[in-house]
């Protein structure tokens, strides 16, 4: 609704949070250190799968304070929060009933996403939960249907998705969005009228929720635009790692850019490479974005035991004290 619209737009500072299996390894293995973002390095043929599947039995971060993180937030200045209740892994950070790859199966055993949404809420901090598409555990999902199987498979893959998500929004009623990734197979290009009747049932359950155009195809299948060149979805989600420079490239439109700290790790990745952004850096780019009618989002991956590496913390806390004076 315009209502809600109009929160979301005046939040103008938000933080991602990147947070999973994947920080566990922190983008090394074997003594190897993958050069991609920490959290696909399930896809590295270096390493097997099932080694990256049985990660879940190390998941215990005992230093996982949620009070503290959305202190932490809310000192930086962020309004609103992205959590990824379940990256293209396939690991639920919730105890889901739909799946056993979840904390539930972890030594942790409880839940993550509950603890969070309370702590940011009561910072007055509005939570949005990212959701994949991708599903690299779940034996139903795929990138593209060859066959008659394929569709067969992937028509369960749908309902599951509708389940976890009905479920997501049950236990957690007051999150303010979805954001959704992993859009870009052919898998979920073929059924476009799927993406509109998964925000319809999304918006039947809980009226006013905020999805980005992302939940249509994305990149080059894009149906980010109706035919008659309208967003669909409620804002534009494409700014991923770079910001527009101008109003027209956002068709004057609204909008979120989501931004590394460093050049391309979202995940836990011992080893950060290329230029790490400065605090100064950072706000420059908030300016701008608020400058063009759009929120700034800057992504956090905490470790394995649930606490932040100092970098992330040093800017936390220098960015807020600019948002002090100046938010
Ligand atoms: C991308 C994902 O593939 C990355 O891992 C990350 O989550 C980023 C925000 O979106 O599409």
């Amino acid at each position: 609704t315009d209502a809600d619209m109009e929160r979301w737009r005046s939040h103008r500072l938000g933080q991602f949070i990147h947070w999973g299996l994947y920080a566990i390894p922190g983008g090394e293995w074997n003594g190897k250190v993958y050069n991609g973002a920490a959290e696909w390095i399930r896809s590295w043929k270096e390493m097997p799968h099932e080694a990256y599947d049985n990660l879940y039995k190390q998941f215990n971060p005992a230093g996982y304070n949620p009070q503290q993180w959305a202190r932490q937030a809310k000192d930086m200045g962020a309004r609103y929060m992205i959590i990824t209740t379940k990256h293209h892994d396939g690991f639920c950070l919730w105890p889901s009933k739909y799946s056993k790859y979840t904390v539930a199966s972890t030594p942790w055993k409880k839940d993550i996403i509950g603890p969070m949404v309370e702590a940011y809420n009561k910072e007055g901090i509005d939570v949005v939960l990212y959701f994949s598409i991708i599903d690299w555990n779940h034996p139903d999902w795929r990138t593209s249907l060859k066959t008659k199987e394929d569709t067969v498979a992937y028509g369960r893959f749908k309902v599951f998705v509708k389940n976890q998500l009905k479920e997501l929004l049950t236990k957690y009623p007051t999150v303010k969005g979805f954001w959704f990734d992993g859009t870009w197979d052919e898998s979920w290009k073929t059924d476009g009228a799927f993406s509109d009747e998964l925000e319809q049932y999304l918006q039947s359950l809980h009226p006013g929720l905020i999805i980005g155009s992302r939940l249509r195809a994305d990149e080059k299948g894009a149906r980010h635009f109706d035919s008659n060149g309208r967003l669909m979805g409620d804002y534009e989600q494409g700014w991923e790692r770079k910001l527009p420079e101008k109003i027209e490239d956002v068709h004057h439109n609204d909008w979120e850019g989501v931004m590394t700290i460093p050049e391309n790790q979202w995940g836990y990745h011992a080893r950060w490479t290329g230029h790490i952004k400065t605090a100064n850096e950072l706000i420059e780019m908030l300016a701008r974005s608020a400058s063009l009618g759009g929120n700034f989002v800057i992504n956090f991956g905490p470790k394995a035991d649930g606490t932040y590496r100092a970098e992330e913390q040093q800017l936390a806390a220098q960015i807020g004290q600019w948002m002090k004076t100046n938010g």
